[in-house]
C-alpha cells in the first residue's frame, strides 16, 4: 500500500497594512466596529473550543445529534467517489467522522489557517494512507477560486461542499447568498449528484439563544475580551480588557445575535499618534450570528442557485442540517 503525502497550496497573502487600515477604520467609525475574524488567534480559538463544550451553547452537540440520528440518509445524498471540499476544515474531525460509510474520492480541506491544516493533515493521511488530501488556505468569504490544478479536479468528479458549524450565521444575509452562489457554481461544474451539506442555527427563544452567548461561566465573554489584546498586538493599541464587559443581545428585527464590548467607563484608546476615545456604556461591536426559519433558509439556497433541498433537524428545532443540489 503506497502512503500517500498531502499537498498544501495558499491562495491569498495577509496583508498587514491591510490590517492595520481596516481595524482603524472600525475603531474610528461613529459605531465602533470589528471583523470576527480577529477573534482566532491561538487563545480565541482555544476558547472558541471550549465554548462548543458549554451546556448553554447548544449548536455543536445538537448538529452532532442530527448527524448522528440521520446517518444512514445523510449518507445516500454524498456523491461515491465525491471530491469532498471541506470548508472551514479546522481540526478536520467532523468530515472525518462522516468518512466511515461513504468513499470520498479526494478531501479537500479549506482554511484560512493552513499552518493549522497541515499538521493536521499530515496525522490524518496516517489513519487514510490512500486518499488523496490536500490542504487549502484559502478566505473563502470574499472568493472559492481553487488553484487551477484542483479546479479540474472538481469538473471530473461530484463534488461535496461541506460546511458545517452554522459558520454562515456569521455573514450578513446578502454575503450568506453570495458565498452560497459561488459553492452552487462550483457544483453546477461538477458531475452530477453534486451538492452542498450545511448546518444551520435556528430562531428560537430570545433566553436560550442569549444564554448562549453569554454563559455563566463567563467563557463567551473572554473569548469576546480577548480579541482586545489581539487587536493590541496587531495594531499597537493600548485596550486594557479590565476597562470593558462583555454583552450579548438577540435583535428580533435582523434575526441576529450581537455580541459587544461595552466601555465600563469613559477612557481613551490610544495607537501610535492616533486615539479614540469611548463614552462610558459606549460599545465595540464585536460579532453578528444570525439565525435562520427553515422557509427563509431553503428561499435563500434556491435564491443562490441551488434547486432541490432537504432538511434534518432534532426534536426541538433548535438546528438544522440542509442538503442542497
Ligand atoms: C463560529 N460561529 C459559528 C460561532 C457562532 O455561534 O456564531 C462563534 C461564536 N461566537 C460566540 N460564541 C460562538
Amino acid at each position: 500500500m503506497t502512503q500517500r503525502i498531502p499537498s498544501f497550496y495558499k491562495t491569498f497573502e495577509i496583508d498587514p497594512a491591510a490590517v492595520v487600515a481596516e481595524l482603524e477604520s472600525g475603531l474610528c467609525s461613529p459605531h465602533a466596529h470589528c471583523s470576527p475574524k480577529y477573534f482566532y488567534n491561538a487563545l480565541g480559538s482555544t476558547l472558541f473550543e471550549a465554548i462548543t463544550h458549554l451546556p448553554e451553547y447548544y449548536p455543536t452537540r445538537t448538529e452532532a445529534s442530527i448527524f448522528t440520528e440521520h446517518a444512514n440518509e445523510i449518507h445516500r445524498h454524498i456523491p461515491l467517489q465525491a471530491a469532498w471540499i471541506d470548508l472551514g476544515a479546522g481540526s478536520c474531525q467532523k468530515a472525518v467522522s462522516l468518512f466511515a460509510g461513504t468513499t470520498p474520492g479526494m478531501y479537500v480541506a479549506v482554511d484560512i489557517s493552513l499552518d493549522y491544516l497541515t499538521g493536521t493533515l499530515i496525522q490524518l493521511q496516517r489513519s487514510h494512507p490512500t486518499l488523496e488530501m490536500v490542504g487549502v488556505g484559502m478566505d473563502f468569504s470574499s472568493s472559492l477560486d481553487f488553484p487551477a490544478v484542483l479546479a479540474s479536479q472538481f469538473t471530473e468528479r461530484p463534488v461535496f461542499a461541506f460546511y458545517p458549524g452554522s459558520s454562515l450565521g456569521n455573514f450578513t444575509p446578502s454575503e450568506a447568498q453570495k458565498f452560497l452562489g459561488r459553492v452552487s457554481h462550483v457544483c453546477q461544474n461538477a458531475q452530477t449528484g453534486s451538492g452542498l451539506l450545511i448546518g444551520i442555527d435556528l430562531v428560537k427563544s430570545r433566553q436560550v439563544l442569549e444564554l448562549a452567548y453569554d454563559d455563566e461561566l463567563g467563557v463567551t465573554a473572554a473569548f469576546n475580551l480577548n480579541v482586545l489584546r489581539h487587536i493590541n498586538t496587531l495594531l499597537g493599541t493600548n485596550f486594557d480588557v479590565r476597562d470593558w464587559r462583555h454583552k450579548a443581545l438577540f435583535n428580533e428585527a435582523e434575526s441576529r445575535i450581537e455580541m459587544h464590548l461595552i466601555a465600563r467607563h469613559a477612557l481613551t484608546v490610544r495607537w501610535g499618534s492616533r486615539s479614540r476615545d469611548f463614552q462610558a456604556g459606549e460599545g465595540i461591536h464585536t460579532e453578528n450570528s444570525y439565525k435562520w426559519t427553515i422557509p427563509d433558509f431553503d428561499s435563500l439556497l434556491k435564491s443562490a442557485g441551488f434547486s432541490e433541498t432537504k432538511y434534518w433537524t432534532d426534536p426541538q428545532q433548535q438546528f438544522a442540517v440542509f442538503w442542497a443540489s
